[in-house]
């Protein structure tokens, strides 16, 4: 079989889904396109992941932990009907990245790192894009002229976890706008806004020029906010920094910066906020407009 999907085509399938407006299916289409041609590069890398053994636990246990739910509920098959319909419209909407990230990825991310040194890291979510600018280690990333939020100076250094500096460590940043909104999943926004990576200096350090994003609510139009409706959840995340860090011998960490003080901290519906992610930010020195948080990243060398 011949995959005909190229990068070409993915890239075109994404700018459609998000070019009308930003409704969930927009979002939705445009992160399910990006995770599977992301997927189908990995899977090529590393061919067939997981043993027949391997699924043949896993997905026993999982779909027990469903029947012992239905007994333990006793639940109805106007219930099950209701499941169902749901798990496809899920499907429809390409809501799966969302669903997943939001509901499921902290427990992955906690299983993975439970063994890290160094700076915690926490969920990716589904709005990641590879390749973004290089920048200088003293940078301002990618935004519009007139872009909305307080100036934010984040700048740091990078070592290793014994404290030598990490020379030409990549800094990827990425977030949200002060309306919510990433770039590349809704619709008017400039290609790599408020996307990039900075590449530290000679001592590790780093000074990244940006705006303070705000809380983000996940969309509520579509099978995501139907869930959180029905069961009188609420659709918000802390507003946040996601970042990669990475040095060469060291393990990449992925990760998130929140706001001290900041509306939804104590009640991310991510469930991926940690009290070493946490910024206090103070405002800038010198004058100059806006905040400054310093914030050090440490990295553990074993692979
Ligand atoms: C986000 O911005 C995000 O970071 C996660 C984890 C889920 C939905 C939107
Ligand atoms: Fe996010």
């Amino acid at each position: 079989m011949t995959d005909i999907t190229t990068t070409e085509a993915t890239t075109e399938a994404v700018a459609e889904a998000i070019a009308e407006t930003a409704t969930a299916a927009a979002s939705g289409a445009a992160a399910t396109e990006r995770f599977r041609s992301k997927q189908r590069e990995d899977a090529a890398a590393t061919p067939g992941a997981a043993g027949t053994k391997r699924v043949d636990t896993l997905a026993t246990e999982l779909i027990t932990a469903v029947h012992d739910v239905i007994r333990r509920h006793k639940v109805t098959y106007a219930e099950y009907d209701a499941l169902k319909a749901w798990l496809i419209q899920v499907g429809l909407d390409g809501e799966w990245p969302l669903f997943l990230d939001v509901w499921i990825e902290h427990v992955v991310e906690e299983v993975a790192n439970e063994d890290r040194d160094g700076s915690k890291g926490t969920i990716e979510g589904p709005y990641y894009v590879p390749g973004s600018p290089k920048l200088p280690a003293e940078a301002t990333l990618p935004m519009r002229d007139d872009e909305g939020g307080t100036p934010l100076l984040f700048q740091g250094r990078v070592t290793s976890v014994d404290g030598t500096p990490l020379a030409g460590a990549e800094i990827e940043m990425w977030h949200a706008d002060d309306d919510g909104f990433y770039s590349q999943y809704a619709p008017g926004l400039p290609e790599w806004n408020l996307r990039g990576t900075v590449v530290a200096d000679d001592e590790g350090r780093f000074g990244i020029h940006t705006v303070q994003p705000a809380p983000y609510q996940i969309p509520t139009d579509g099978s995501c906010g139907r869930l959180i409706s029905a069961a009188g959840w609420h659709a918000w995340r802390p507003a946040h920094l996601h970042l990669k860090v990475s040095a060469a011998g060291h393990r990449l960490v992925t990760t998130q910066l929140y706001f001290k003080g900041g509306n939804h901290v104590e009640d991310d519906i991510a469930s991926a906020v940690k009290p070493e992610l946490i910024l206090a930010p103070v405002p800038a020195a010198g004058g100059a407009d806006g905040n400054e948080v310093t914030y050090d990243f440490v990295l553990d060398p074993r692979i």
